[in-house]
C-alpha cells in the first residue's frame, strides 16, 4: 500500500484541496503544520486522533510543525452554537505552556507560536495588506461563518479565518510549509490559506482535513460521563482511560483500531477477523486500548490500568495499592460516612439499594461485598477501622457496580 492508499483504508482522510497532493504524499519531502488553540491545559483524545495523523506523515518522511495558537486562542476559533468567552491572557499564558510542554513529551514535534508574528501586525496595514485579498462573499460563504449568521457573531471573531490563513501564508514563506492538515472543522479556515498564498505569492499549497471521530449515534467521540479523555494523567489517569476504550462500541473498535493505532494493517485485519467470531472476548477493545494508552501514557501506565482492571473484575481489590484505588474509583458514585455504620443503613444512605428490605435481600442472596469480601451477615458493620488506608471502604454490588464510601 502506498501512503495515500493506508490512509484511505483507515478512514483518515476527508477532503483534500487538490488531487495532485496525493502523489506529493506518497513522495515525502513536506514540511506540514497542524494547529491547536490553547483555549484548555490539556489537549484531549479528539486532539489526539488528528495529532497521530501528524505522527503518521512523519513516519512516512514529511516534516511536522505544530503550531499553538497564542495569537488566535485569544480571538476564538467560531463554533457553530455560540460565541467563545474571551479567555484572559493570564490564562491563556498558562494553557500555553502546558500545551506546549505537552506536545513536545508526547509527540516530539517542532512547536511554534502564531503570537510571535502576529503581534505586531498594525491595524492599518492589516487591512491594506491582507484585508484587500478576502472577498466578503467569500467569507460569508465558509461554513462556520454562515451557521453563525442567525444567532449572531461579532467582528473579532469573524476575523478569525483571516488569521489563521495569515499563519499558513508565514509558514509557507518563513519554513516552506506547503500543507496544513486538521479536522473537516478546519476546512474553512485551511482553504482561506491555500487561497491567500496563491493570490499573494501566484504559489500552490495545499490542505487535507480528516473526519471527526465519532460514536455509533453520530455525537462527538471522547467522553466518559460527560467529561473528556485528557491525555493529562492527572485530569485522567490511564485507568478511566482503559476503561474508556474497553467500552468502545462493537460497531465502532475497528473503525478506531484504524484511526487511533499505529498498529499495521494486516494485524488490523486479523483483529478484525477475530472479532467478528468472537466478540464478547473484547479483544479488539482491549488492544485499542492497550495501543494508544501506550503511546500516550507508556507501557508501564498501561500495565498498571490493566492490572487495576483485572483486579477489580476478580474481585482481588485487596491487591490494590491506595493510590490505585483512588485512580480505580474516580467516577465511580461515591458517598461519605461520618461514623461507623451497618451495613443495612448504609446501602440504603449511599443509595445502593432502594430500601432495607432490597439491602437485606441482596446481602442474604451474596450480591454485595465489601473490600472484595462478600458480606451474608446481616449485621455487618462497616467501620473506617476496616477500611483501606482508614480511608476508603470499596462496596460492589453484582459483578460490576462499585461505590465508594469515604470514611469522614
Ligand atoms: C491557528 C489556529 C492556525 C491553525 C489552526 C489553529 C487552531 C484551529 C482549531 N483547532 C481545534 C482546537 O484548537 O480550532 N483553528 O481545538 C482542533 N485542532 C485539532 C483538529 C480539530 C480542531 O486542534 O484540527 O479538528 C479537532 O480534531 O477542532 O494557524
Amino acid at each position: 500500500m502506498t501512503l495515500v492508499e493506508e490512509l484511505k483504508w483507515r478512514g483518515l482522510i476527508e477532503n483534500i484541496t487538490d488531487p495532485i497532493l496525493e502523489e506529493k504524499l506518497n513522495k515525502g519531502g513536506l514540511t506540514f503544520y497542524i494547529g491547536t488553540d490553547p483555549t484548555g491545559d490539556s489537549l484531549h483524545i479528539g486532539h489526539y486522533s488528528t495529532f497521530s495523523m501528524a505522527t503518521r506523515l512523519k513516519q512516512a518522511g514529511h516534516h511536522p510543525i505544530l503550531l499553538v495558537g497564542g495569537a488566535t486562542g485569544l480571538i476564538g476559533d467560531p463554533k457553530p452554537s455560540a460565541e467563545r468567552p474571551m479567555i484572559t491572557k493570564e490564562l491563556l499564558e498558562y494553557n500555553y505552556e502546558h500545551l506546549s510542554k505537552q506536545v513536545k513529551d508526547l509527540f516530539g514535534f517542532e512547536v511554534v507560536n502564531n503570537y510571535d508574528w502576529s503581534k505586531d501586525i498594525n491595524f492599518i496595514d492589516y487591512l491594506r495588506d491582507y484585508g484587500k485579498f478576502f472577498n466578503l462573499n467569500y467569507m460569508l460563504n465558509k461554513e462556520t461563518v454562515k451557521s453563525r449568521l442567525d444567532i449572531g457573531i461579532t467582528y473579532t471573531e469573524f476575523s478569525y479565518m483571516i488569521m489563521q490563513a495569515l499563519d499558513f501564508l508565514y509558514l509557507f514563506e518563513h519554513k516552506n510549509c506547503t500543507l496544513q492538515i486538521g479536522g473537516s472543522d478546519q476546512w474553512g479556515n485551511i482553504t482561506s490559506g491555500v487561497e491567500l498564498i496563491r493570490k499573494k505569492t501566484g504559489k500552490d499549497a495545499y490542505g487535507l482535513v480528516m473526519p471527526l471521530i465519532t460514536k455509533a449515534d453520530g455525537t462527538k467521540f471522547g467522553k466518559s460521563e460527560g467529561n473528556a479523555i485528557w491525555l493529562d494523567r492527572n485530569k485522567t489517569s490511564p485507568y478511566e482511560m482503559y476503561q474508556f476504550f474497553l467500552n468502545a462500541e462493537d460497531s465502532k473498535v475497528i473503525e478506531y483500531l484504524k484511526k487511533l493505532t499505529f498498529l499495521p494493517p494486516e494485524e488490523i485485519m486479523e483483529i478484525e477477523k477475530r472479532f467478528q467470531q468472537e466478540p464478547e472476548k473484547r479483544e479488539a477493545q482491549q488492544i485499542l486500548a492497550r495501543e494508544v494508552i501506550t503511546f500516550v501514557h507508556g507501557r508501564d501506565a498501561y500495565e498498571e490500568a490493566l492490572k487495576i482492571s483485572e483486579r477489580l473484575f476478580s474481585g482481588n481489590i485487596k491487591d490494590l495499592t491506595l493510590d490505585e484505588i483512588k485512580d480505580a474509583m474516580k467516577g465511580v458514585p461515591s458517598y461519605t460516612c461520618k461514623e461507623d455504620c451497618p451495613l443495612i443503613d448504609l446501602l440504603v444512605e449511599a443509595s445502593i439499594c432502594s430500601s432495607k428490605r432490597e439491602a437485606r435481600e441482596f446481602i442474604t442472596n451474596g450480591t454485595i461485598s465489601v473490600n472484595g469480601e462478600k458480606v451474608l451477615d446481616l449485621d455487618f458493620t462497616v467501620s473506617k477501622e476496616n477500611a483501606f488506608g482508614k480511608c476508603y471502604t470499596v462496596i460492589r454490588r453484582g459483578k460490576k457496580k462499585y461505590y465508594l464510601i469515604e470514611h469522614a
